[in-house]
């Protein structure tokens, strides 16, 4: 059996070492993720990508190892949960002799019909190596399954205890957890090392604490999808210092500033009625949405005054121009021509039709003058065909082009990712739609059932009696709307 004293100082501060270098490579994200449980978590591990960077793996399987001495841990062989901890596991028995059995996830369905693979004893002891655990169900199954077939189990190291009760909840059923970190640990780690914001901390403890299990293991896939918890939303100030993107990360100073997810769509058709409207309602929007193709007037002097007006009020422009067309064709549409549209919109979209193309067409001249581009994913308009599997792709190239994509143009929320903001057309206080297809939904609704961040409102405010003070109307709705949700 295996066993050796270890230095215990020297793992103190190789964790820390460790846990930086799993923000660094990703490994740790903060943000607002689905769990398998169908819970909402602030944070997410996913140590998957560790297999990318050997010397991070090396030193994970060389702490789960000093983990395991320093507890004292006697065992015969090493046998890692699927799929995530099989390299860690293969690292820990390639490097300290240790022999390793591979857990099944299914039996085969020809042959032996064996669930674990590798030569054991009978009554032999077998250490678990696990990635992360929550309630400690993917653990239980790995012991069970060696159970089965006499193997006993009595120690598990995992490489990070999420601190939701699995600890306890294993030693329930005669497992001791030993972790190479706690969440605890990660939190206090990023934030003494200045990565993270105080408020992300606290509220990544509180999600803690009301998401634990309490001593009863159970498989996440089945019965915690069952006690889904209250969504957690980020705040603005949150999403701001999560994102990556600049434009974004201006953005939602912005919203936070001004208090404000109101985008207008100033569909005017004169450069005098847009100007003037704009700096009428510029206190009370963060983004002004433009046609600029439909102006009949247009001229860079518009554009000049157009550009003036978003410093003054400190709002964003986003020319809506739907690229659709190859690479080629959407650069020139973008950066030449009587708009020259990539010189003074931060913000431009396209329709994900023509494919990856599109993007990298827009790309770029967009990052030479740091803009962003927002994919319509879905549209207001009554028989789209943006739905389903389109939108679906539409999600996955955005998530593939983040240095440029900033979000999407959509009806529902389509990713929890920060760095993916939701903006939704088709908003009006008055339900219905008008006689050319267009669908109406509420600002409540759209933020709150659709989990749109910006609502983008044109003739409710443009066609309306009093459009600046609509357009304030229309700003405390979907503000209120937004705290609500906190
Ligand atoms: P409305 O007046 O609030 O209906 O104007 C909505 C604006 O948003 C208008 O400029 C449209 O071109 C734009 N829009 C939309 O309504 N629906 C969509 O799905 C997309 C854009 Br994409």
């Amino acid at each position: 059996m295996n066993g050796m004293a270890v230095n215990k100082n020297s793992i103190e501060s190789r964790r820390e070492s460790l846990i930086l270098e799993l923000y660094k490579v990703e490994a740790v994200k903060f943000g607002n993720f689905k769990l398998k449980s169908g819970i909402d978590s602030p944070v997410y591990f996913d140590l998957r990508v560790i297999v990318s960077y050997p010397n991070l793996l090396n030193e994970v399987a060389e702490l789960t190892w000093e983990v395991a001495q320093s507890a004292g841990c006697l065992y015969d062989s090493v046998c890692g949960v699927p799929y995530t901890a099989l390299p860690i596991a293969t690292c820990f028995s390639v490097h300290h002799n240790v022999p390793m059995l591979i857990r099944r996830k299914e039996a085969k369905d020809y042959g032996t019909k064996k669930m674990v693979e590798g030569h054991y004893k009978e009554g032999e002891n077998c250490l678990i190596i696990e990635d992360v655990v929550t309630s400690g169900g993917s653990v239980m199954e790995t012991v069970q399954t060696l159970q089965s077939i006499s193997v006993n189990v009595t120690d598990a190291v995992v490489l990070l205890d999420r601190e939701q009760g699995g600890k306890s909840a294993l030693e329930n059923k005669g497992v001791k957890l030993h972790s190479v970190c706690s969440l605890s640990m990660v939190l206090e780690v990023l934030e003494s090392n200045g990565k993270l914001d105080k408020s992300i901390i606290e509220r990544t403890k509180k999600f803690i604490q009301e998401n634990r299990f309490d001593g009863k293991v159970s498989d996440q896939n089945v019965d915690d999808s069952k006690k889904k918890s209250k969504l957690t939303v980020f705040s603005h100030t949150e999403k701001m210092k999560m994102c990556k993107n600049a434009v974004l990360s201006s953005l939602y100073g912005i919203m936070d500033k001004k208090k404000t997810n109101l985008a207008i769509s100033v569909d005017l058709t004169t450069s005098q009625e847009i100007l003037k409207l704009l700096d009428a309602v510029g206190p009370y929007i963060c983004i002004a949405k433009t046609h600029v193709d439909i102006i009949s007037d247009f001229s860079q002097s518009f554009i000049k005054q157009l550009t003036e007006l978003a410093r003054k009020h400190s709002f964003l422009l986003f020319e809506d121009r739907k690229f659709g067309d190859i690479g080629n064709t959407v650069k020139h549409q973008y950066e030449g021509g009587l708009y020259q549209i990539c010189s003074w919109a931060d913000i431009v979209n396209c329709h994900p039709v023509p494919g990856d193309g599109v993007i990298q067409g827009l790309k770029g001249p967009g990052l030479i003058s740091n803009r962003g581009c927002l994919i319509v994913a879905e549209m207001s308009s009554s028989g789209s065909l943006a739905k389903d599997e389109y939108t679906k792709a539409a999600v996955s190239m955005a998530e593939r082009n983040k240095d440029f994509v900033i979000g999407f143009i959509c009806q529902s929320k389509l990713t929890n990712d920060p760095d993916l903001i939701h903006m939704m057309p088709g908003v009006q206080m008055n339900a219905g739609g008008d006689n050319l297809g267009q669908q109406y939904t509420s600002p409540e609704k759209a933020i709150q059932s659709h989990g749109a961040d910006i609502i983008i409102v044109g003739r409710g405010i443009t066609k309306a009696m009093d459009p600046v003070a609509t357009a304030q109307q229309y700003q405390i709705a979907g503000y209120k709307a937004y705290q609500e949700l906190l």
